[in-house]
């Protein structure tokens, strides 16, 4: 059976050492800044063509998550997940390329978000009808179950997103089979316009983990060390074989819901409230509190994250844009598609 959680911070298993602790503080700004110069500087700059998706406000989320993965892990990231892609080794450089759509990153310049992903890294990158990602993480849960070396997989997807028929049949069967799951549900209160009330009528969310058969906890979104404590724990839970479990990450999307959108229908009151909870600042105060770094140090930190993005915007920008002809490739299979291959082919 599940059950419904909230852990106290008094009540954390997982205290993250010094060291993780400074490189949690990195990814949240790099994530930060990156998006921000994406988003307020490439796009508006006309550099960018196709849609801008930011997870400002959301970024401890995937900074928690990523961290917490071990080797052999695997990741499903959602469109607001950036951290995830540097976190598992994405370069910087790479991943601005692929949104100034240039010729020789992985969508060749077909589009600008990250759909990205690279097996040898752990991360399968989103199919961008929502909800169709997590019955592929059943998948991966399945294999990963057979090899039988405690491997978990973790997906990432809004709370929108849980009223997709997928996302219900992907957690009946991941508690059905026991398999080693972690949902993460990025529930930033909003769907592009639509706020939680008019999306689903159970409160709070989380209580979707018991009515699955799974633990379901709600989860501070805003407090990396609350979000990385939690999936660790679900993470020891489904490597010892005990099946999925259910997190509902608690945030507000701090932006549109792309670049276009300036979210006039979200009501300024509820922006005020969340600004106080930013995630970076918040981790800020508490490394500041436990001496583990000077301010002086959280300024060049600072510093060095904006000389990183520099130079990855400034070497994105002289790789090749496609050729023209390319357009048109890669729009039907080639001879060396598996079903234009004889050995292959159903035989009539
Ligand atoms: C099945 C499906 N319906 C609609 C869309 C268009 N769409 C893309 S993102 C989005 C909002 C999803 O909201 P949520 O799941 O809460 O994620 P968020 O964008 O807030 O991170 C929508 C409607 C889509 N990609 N797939
Ligand atoms: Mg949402």
């Amino acid at each position: 059976m599940g059950s419904l959680k909230t852990v106290k911070s008094s009540e954390r298993k997982i205290q993250p050492d010094p060291a993780t602790l400074k490189r949690m503080l990195y990814y949240l700004k790099l994530t930060r800044e990156s998006e921000l110069r994406i988003e307020q500087v490439l796009y508006r700059q006309g550099k960018i063509v196709g849609g801008v998706y930011v997870g400002r406000g959301q970024e401890a989320i995937g900074v928690g998550a990523a961290l917490a993965m071990g080797p052999g892990d695997v990741t499903l990231p959602c469109h607001r997940d950036f951290s995830v892609f540097v976190i598992r080794g994405f370069s910087l450089a790479d991943i601005f390329a692929n949104c100034l759509a240039r010729g020789d990153t992985p969508t060749r310049g077909r589009d600008s978000t990250l759909h990205i992903g690279d097996v040898n890294r752990g991360v399968i990158p989103i199919i961008s009808p929502l909800g169709a990602t997590l019955p592929v993480a059943c998948g991966v849960g399945l294999v990963l179950k057979q090899r039988g070396k405690g491997n978990v997989v973790l997906t990432h997807f809004g709370e929108g997103t849980t009223s997709v028929g997928d996302v219900h049949e992907a957690m009946n069967l991941a508690a059905v089979m026991k398999l080693p799951v972690i949902f993460i549900c990025n529930n930033n209160q909003f769907a592009y316009s639509t706020p939680t009330e008019k999306q689903f009528a159970v409160k709070p969310l989380a209580l979707r983990g018991p009515a699955y058969g799974m633990p379901g906890e709600r989860v501070n979104g805003c407090d990396v060390l609350a979000v990385y404590d939690a999936v660790g724990r679900a993470m020891t839970r489904a490597r010892a074989g005990k099946g999925p479990s259910f997190l509902e990450c608690l945030t507000l999307r701090m932006a549109g819901h792309s670049a276009h959108d300036t979210a006039e229908y979200v009501p300024e009151t509820l922006k005020l409230a969340w600004a106080k909870k930013d995630p970076i600042q918040r981790l800020e105060k508490f490394l500041l509190a436990r001496k583990i770094m000077t301010r002086q140090q959280v300024e060049e930190l600072h510093r060095r994250v904006q000389q990183e993005i520099d130079a990855a915007v400034a070497q994105a920008e002289t790789r090749p844009l496609p050729r023209g002809e390319e357009a048109v490739e890669g729009v039907y299979c080639g001879p060396d598609s598996w079903w234009e291959r004889r050995d292959v082919r159903p035989q009539k």
